[in-house]
């Protein structure tokens, strides 16, 4: 400790270097974020009576700030930290999808933020993960070994300490552990979701997780102990936050609170509170989200914004606390996570939260190989098949409705969708509307299918998305017909389902699936778009509604969509409905033969998880 301020008091005395001078000046704080994997707020005392005691994390609070709504824009690793480290939301540059099949271009003029503090003299190291959608190495130093006390001497620092210790793979033991591996926590005192049935293996789940938590505060106890140490922490501004929400069962890949609301806590030392918000003990209630911190970063530092970045700043000169508190929106996206397919957007609004699900016919539950390899899972979906779950518990298994409005205040686990309320009516078409601008403003790259944009757009997602404006707004206009009243629609989407432009046949499938049984009397339509001659996607998608809706044999159509398949993520996309008609609407499964595809297609992310399940023995 004594070394280092030594230091930094030599070469304070060596005017021949001005850059040294510079790069060691006292007028620049330190960094040092902590993130920590998978880890919802709900699971911390900290900031729920109902988690998981967290001392070292708990003295911070009293010291810095608790933001208590700070949203992961994303459920799920990379699209979120391609939030974080871009400042952009995903769907407007194609980062939004988990496992990346390729990865995207920045766009022009955006560099991601540790390369302006390298620019600016500090010294940025990241212990360790990265899982950003994009390709480029902006760290100094970026491995299982980065660290501050590899900077020059005098030099600022940035450093990411990444904690894996609560991550979902923690949850990855077998379910006879139960009663053979004790917890410290007791599992009779966990508070369960109401989703989730209560039984003892997912108590003990809980209760895992509660241990992980422990085990995690001891690790950031260790690591503020070494800075300490090294006589920095009166000049470092600290951050400790979760990367993403969950990980009990429905919740890490989900737009549930639980998924997106993480933990966010802001040190600073005496020197720097000037650049706080809010005094020392404080909770501020405004709402933070990813796309946030990037900008938060350059301007605590007094580093121009560029222009591009979504987020805007919420610490640093300029930030009143009035405004703060008065920021009350946050906005999530749901996509391909690994091989499962979706679509869903959910806008949080002070304590209202719209969901939108674009794809509605696809359960929650639908087969996500990782997901499924936490005990608990297992076991709720065979309650589930017994009938002993009650109506919140066995939604996640059930089809999803296209909107769900939820009064957090009232229901913070969203168990009681208000959507078709008349009561609720004028909120419902508010938020359905600021969706839809949010959306439309970015525009959302969603409403193009991942393989298409991939072979359109990855080489400049914005500029391509720029290009596309005017098309996507179409997409969403169809994509919106289930919304409106049957009567009303059904020209529109006949008149949808002929369009010359593909995609716009594409979206009326969908559109027409979302509304079930109501659009049966499409289906002779629809019949002739599964032909021979149609567009691969739109094949698969034709094959799908009449599945759904008429109970024709989807097989022979999706067997010839596979085999030909333009790309792995098409392949991908294909299985996913082969998998969704099997297990969730009573077709058969569909056999497919690996070796219709290109070797290195079979170890996709996105397709190889699919092959692997439909190559085990028995499935459910
Ligand atoms: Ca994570």
């Amino acid at each position: 400790m004594a070394f280092v301020r030594l230091l930094f008091a030599l070469v304070w005395l060596v005017p021949a270097f001005p850059s040294a001078l510079a790069a060691s000046s006292p007028d620049r704080p330190n960094i040092l974020w902590i993130t920590s994997e998978d880890n919802a707020k709900h699971f911390m005392r900290a900031f729920d009576p109902a988690g998981a005691p967290m001392p070292n994390l708990e003295r911070l609070a009293t010291e810095g700030i608790r933001f208590t709504r700070t949203f992961s824009n994303a459920p799920v690793c990379s699209p979120a930290r391609s939030a974080l480290i871009s400042g952009v939301y995903g769907p407007r540059i194609g980062a939004q999808f988990h496992r990346r099949a390729q990865p995207v271009s920045l766009p022009e003029g955006l560099r991601l933020y540790p390369w302006y503090l390298r620019e600016a003299g500090y010294y940025v190291s990241n212990n360790v993960k990265t899982d950003y959608n994009f390709e480029g190495n902006p760290w100094n130093e970026s491995s299982a070994t980065a660290t501050w006390r590899k900077r020059a001497p005098g030099q600022p620092f940035f450093h990411v300490q990444n904690h894996t210790t609560t991550h979902e793979q923690r949850l990855h033991f077998p379910a006879e552990d139960v009663g053979r591996i004790r917890t410290e926590t007791d599992p009779t005192t966990v508070q369960l979701l109401p989703q989730h049935p209560d039984t003892p293996l997912f108590r003990y789940t809980y209760a895992r997780l509660h241990d992980q938590h422990r085990v995690l505060d001891r690790e950031i106890g260790e690591l503020l102990a070494r800075l300490e140490a090294d006589g920095l922490r009166d000049n470092t501004i600290i951050f400790y936050f979760g990367d993403n929400g969950g990980v009990v069962p429905g919740t890490k890949g989900y737009l549930s609170e639980v998924g997106l609301n993480v933990p966010l806590i802001v040190w600073f030392p005496e020197r720097w509170r000037h650049l706080a918000p809010a005094p020392a003990g404080s909770a501020v209630e405004g709402f933070v989200s990813f796309v946030d911190f990037a900008p938060t970063l350059l301007n605590l530092l007094g580093l121009p914004i560029p222009a591009v970045m979504d987020g805007r700043p919420f610490l640093g000169t300029g930030v009143e606390r009035a405004e703060l508190d008065r920021r009350n929106e946050a906005l999530g996206h749901a996509d391909r996570f690994d091989e499962k397919h979706g679509f869903s957007r959910s806008l949080r609004q002070g304590d209202l939260k719209y969901v939108r699900n674009y794809l509605p016919f696809i359960p929650d539950a639908l087969r996500n190989n990782y997901r499924s390899r936490t005990a608990a899972y297992g076991e709720w979906q065979a309650l589930y098949r017994a009938g002993k779950l009650n109506a919140v518990q066995a939604r996640f298994f059930e089809p999803k409705a296209a909107e769900e409005l939820y009064d957090l205040a009232a229901d913070p686990y969203e168990t009681t969708n208000l959507a078709a309320d008349p009561a609720h009516r004028e909120t419902l078409l508010r938020l359905r509307a600021r969706l839809r601008e949010r959306l439309l403003a970015l525009p959302d790259l969603s409403f193009i299918p991942e393989p298409v944009f991939l072979e359109q757009g990855r080489e400049n997602p914005l500029r391509y998305g720029e290009s596309q404006r005017a098309t996507i707004a179409r997409l969403m206009d169809i994509a919106d017909l289930p919304l409106q009243p049957v009567a009303e629609t059904r020209e529109r989407l006949k008149a949808a389902l002929v369009h010359g432009d593909t995609l716009d046949r594409y979206w009326a499938l969908i559109a027409a699936s979302a509304l079930g049984r109501k659009a049966e009397s499409l289906a002779p339509d629809v019949r002739a778009l599964r032909a021979e001659s149609a567009d691969p996607l739109v094949a698969l998608r034709a094959a799908e509604f009449l599945a759904l809706v008429a109970g024709e044999d989807a097989r022979p159509v999706l067997t010839r969509c596979l085999r030909q398949a333009r790309s792995a993520i098409e392949a991908s996309l294909i299985l996913n409905t082969a998998v969704l008609l099997a297990d969730h609407y009573e077709q058969p499964q569909l056999t497919v033969d690996p070796t219709w595809f290109p070797a290195a297609w079979r170890t996709d992310p996105a397709l190889r998880p699919r092959l692997d399940y439909l190559a085990e023995p028995t499935q459910p």
